[in-house]
């Protein structure tokens, strides 16, 4: 047995997002999301004709699924909530068949001692609310504490571990500036919008939760670190801005009650001055931040990259299939960076994985996923290294459990340790999925 530097009772799990695994999105009284919408456009969705129909057929499934994670050994999993399952209309009437699947597979997990991480909100908000202006509506804030409180009184107990939203940064700079993710607006005036009313929306939560709960919450964000391309004084202010567009900008509010100073010089004229008030509702004590870590990017300054003026550089190094380069060493760096910059506030890894293709069809081992055993492997130390440095990391959640809907790319990218044949929905642990449950039997010991 080898030595470990992960705490007694880190929590080691998978997670997966509501509208990438269930399927039946509109079964049993649910109402559409903006997903339900965008990937049935082809007009909008990258990969035409891929959608959330049938996606792993998760809702018909669940049971298994969890006997599977029991399998592999899993502690926790971290799974979301489609709020159109619970109030179709987005607000108002409560849809209980909708609640009775969350309810069932939070008592499933329960019984076979996998600690459920609940995220309230994973992009699929329903599309009844997208009519209403979506997150550029100023009423958004409350839907979405109204939804929570729900969910609270619901599963508080049972679940204590709540994340309000899941990466708001992908949800703005994906769904407002850029247009690549639902709803697929690109619009320089919306994105600051739609930021502040989801970090809105997070600070209405977490005081509703105050009211209602009586265990953890906290946010979930994708940080990417950003390093300059040279010491020049160009290519370190672009760093700097991309820096504060993606990993500060909601930290910062949701920690320190303020934006970047950096976001009104991206922005200009789009970034509006924000009501001292508001700030103050969005600065809410959180129990713990969880940081979802694919990536970095090293960054030069660019003129014509809009709004940033800031473009990443390729590196000579492996990159994923959907080209992230991959940086362990950049973990730990971007771990002690929150800590010293925030304080040492409770950190679960809540994402990290990473796409590859996988061989046509299994051998007698199972699925050969070399390249995703490493990616764990060295991703898992690079958070020992950080814990040796001080930081207070309590878990790791793999993304994914499942191959899944990766999105826009729909299901060409396979994030899963476990294999999903779409044809027959036959799971099939990778060998990444063995060696992460002999991660989990050792506790990290057996990192070498
Ligand atoms: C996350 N980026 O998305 C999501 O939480 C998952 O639902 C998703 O499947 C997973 O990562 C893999 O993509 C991200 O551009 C999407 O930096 C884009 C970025 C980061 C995270």
């Amino acid at each position: 047995m080898t030595q470990t530097i992960f705490p007694d009772d880190f929590l080691w799990g998978a997670a997966t997002a509501a509208y990438q695994i269930e399927g039946s999105p509109l079964a049993d009284g649910a109402g559409p999301s903006i997903w339900q919408r965008f990937s049935h456009d082809p007009r909008l969705m990258a990969a035409k004709g891929d959608t959330g129909d049938i996606a792993c057929d998760h809702y018909n499934r669940m049971p298994a699924d969890v006997a599977l994670m029991k399998e592999l050994g899993l502690q926790a999993y971290r799974f979301s909530v489609n709020w159109g399952r619970i109030l179709p209309e987005g607000t108002g009437r409560v849809n209980e068949p909708g609640l009775d699947f969350y309810e069932r597979l939070v008592d499933e997990l329960l019984r076979h001692g996998i600690e459920p991480l609940l995220t309230l909100h994973h992009w699929d908000l329903p599309a009844a609310l997208d009519d209403r202006g979506g997150w550029l509506n100023r009423d958004s804030a409350g839907w979405f504490a109204d939804y929570a409180a729900i969910m609270y009184r619901r599963l508080d107990g049972r679940v204590k571990k709540w994340v309000t939203l899941n990466e708001p940064w992908v949800i703005t700079d994906g769904g407002y500036l850029h247009g690549a993710l639902a709803p697929g607006h690109r619009n320089m005036f919306e994105a600051p919008i739609a930021s502040h009313n989801l970090m809105r929306a997070h600070g209405a939560a977490v005081q509703a939760y105050r009211s209602e709960g009586a265990h953890e919450i906290g946010l979930v964000v994708n940080i990417e670190p950003k390093y300059p391309a040279s010491d020049g004084i160009e290519d370190v202010a672009a760093a700097a801005r991309a820096h504060a567009y993606m990993n500060r900008q909601y930290l910062d509010p949701a920690l320190k009650g303020s934006y970047p100073a950096e976001l009104a010089e991206i922005f200009g004229e789009a970034w509006p001055q924000w009501p001292a008030e508001d700030m103050r509702s969005i600065c809410q004590p959180v129990d713990f931040i969880g940081i979802n870590y694919y990536t970095r990017n090293v960054v030069q300054a660019d003129p014509n990259q809009w709004p940033l003026r800031a473009s990443p550089v390729r590196q000579n190094a492996t990159h994923t299939t959907t080209d992230w380069e991959v940086c362990p060493p950049a973990l730990t760096d971007m771990l002690i960076w929150f800590r010293d910059t925030y304080g040492n506030i409770p950190v679960y890894i809540t994402e990290n994985g990473a796409a590859f293709y996988d061989p046509p069809t299994a051998g007698p081992a199972g699925i050969d996923d070399p390249l995703r055993c490493d990616y764990l492997r060295t991703h898992i130390s690079a958070i020992g290294d950080a814990i040796r440095q001080g930081v207070d990391v309590r878990g790791y959640m793999a993304w994914s459990l499942l191959d899944n809907l990766e999105w826009s790319l729909g299901y060409s990218k396979r994030f899963g340790i476990v294999h999903v044949d779409y044809e027959t929905q036959v799971r099939t642990p990778k060998r990444s999925a063995r060696f992460y449950s002999s991660v989990i039997r050792s506790n990290g010991g057996n990192l070498g």
